[in-house]
């Protein structure tokens, strides 16, 4: 295959429910979907989910525009490949930039499966033909709003709750929703936001206590030190998710006993060539894994569904129904969750309608890059 032209669309939707991490607030998102047109006129659509803001890593909307458009789209265009490893090899000459890099292998990986007319779950080694999917709840403004926002999504069927914390938002909220949901399984997510000293240590021991399926990302993104003396003293799974850019990453983790379990995102680690080899990798080493999302529209979505039917990948997955943060999504149908389930596309290729119209009423900026 090869890639002729590619478009860099910034689309900007809101969110419907707007959510708070430890760093930040959002209330809509921006993010720039990647049409590659090939030499023979089909489309592969990826998705560049990064933040707008440098704050889970150092990206933004505008350095993936920038990186792209100069040096990945480049690097690819014009050159023959006959698998999307490939693609990812020509990319990674430039250093980081994961987000950036995703949209690209992602719309190649649509490319390549759909020539070959199968599913991109297929394509992959996907087993799976439907995936377990959790929800990630944001800091909310009490624990009553919590709690509300807990049993909405226990209503809809979702089995697996993501809690996220903070320093002064954590043993408490958290010991309320234990309380209120006992059956459902619970885990926190800090996204680095604690300081490795001793009070942290005490709300990790406390949480501990908790019965929680793990705690992810407890302390910033290179401090595998502080996770892995936390490993050590708690009984409860760490996760990692920041620290874990490249397949090296997951071989620190392991040689420091940092972490039990993995969060695979697709976005994160540059792509699903990337995230197939973390996959191998973790189930190699007997470490669980999962797949995290960014709050993607409909075509990250369907990428992240894709890669979760690997069969590594046994906890349930970020990858909850379209609906749970948009109105409308840019794929028709968007992703659908039943019972907490959503089925992996039986199409070929990502298996999703992009609603082109529907990305054109919502799009900021649009960047056509030719070989
Ligand atoms: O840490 O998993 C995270 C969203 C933005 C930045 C970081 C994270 C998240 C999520 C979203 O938790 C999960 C989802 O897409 O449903
Ligand atoms: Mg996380």
């Amino acid at each position: 295959m090869r890639i002729d032209e590619v478009s860099l669309l910034t689309v900007r939707l809101p969110l419907r429910h707007s959510f708070q991490t430890s760093s930040h607030r959002k209330s809509f998102l921006r993010h720039v979907l990647v049409r590659a047109v090939a030499s023979d006129g089909s489309i592969g659509w990826g998705e560049v989910a990064s933040p707008s803001d440098p704050y889970y890593s150092a990206e933004t909307v505008e350095t993936a525009l920038l990186v792209l458009e100069r040096y990945l789209a480049p690097r690819v265009m014009g050159v023959e490949w006959s698998h999307p490893d490939e693609v990812a090899g020509l990319m990674s000459k430039v250093r980081g930039h994961e987000f950036a890099k995703a949209g690209l292998d992602i719309a190649a990986w649509d490319l390549s499966s759909a020539a070959q007319g199968v599913p991109l779950s297929r394509a992959l080694g996907g087993t799976r033909e439907s995936v377990e999917a959790g929800v990630s709840l944001g800091i909310e403004p009490s624990i009553d709003d919590l709690l509300t926002e807990v049993s909405r999504h226990v209503g809809d069927g979702y089995g697996r709750v993501k809690l996220k914390i903070m320093p002064g938002w954590d043993v408490e909220a958290v010991a309320a929703v234990r309380r209120a949901f006992p059956d459902v399984v619970v885990h926190v997510d800090a996204n680095g936001a604690y300081p490795d000293s001793a009070d942290a240590r005490d709300v990790m021991r406390a949480l501990d206590g908790q019965g929680l399926a793990m705690i992810e990302q407890p302390f910033a993104p290179r401090d595998f030190l502080a996770s892995a003396r936390l490993q050590a003293e708690i009984d409860t799974p760490v996760c990692l998710d920041e620290s874990i850019v490249a397949v090296h990453d997951i071989e620190t983790m392991l040689a420091l006993d940092a972490g039990r379990v993995v969060n695979i995102k697709v976005s994160r680690m540059g792509g699903l060539s990337a995230a197939r080899e973390a996959h191998d990798r973790a189930v190699a080493a007997g470490i669980p894994v999962w797949c995290g999302g960014m709050h993607e529209f409909g075509i990250g979505r369907a990428a992240n569904v894709a890669i979760s039917s690997l069969p590594g990948f046994t906890y349930p997955s970020d990858v909850s129904g379209s609906d749970k943060y948009y109105a409308r999504d840019v794929i028709v149908p968007p992703v659908v969750a039943h019972s907490g389930v959503v089925a992996v596309p039986t199409a070929s290729g990502l298996g999703v309608v992009v609603d082109e119209a529907f990305v054109r009423e919502n799009l900021e900026a649009e960047t056509v890059v030719t070989a």
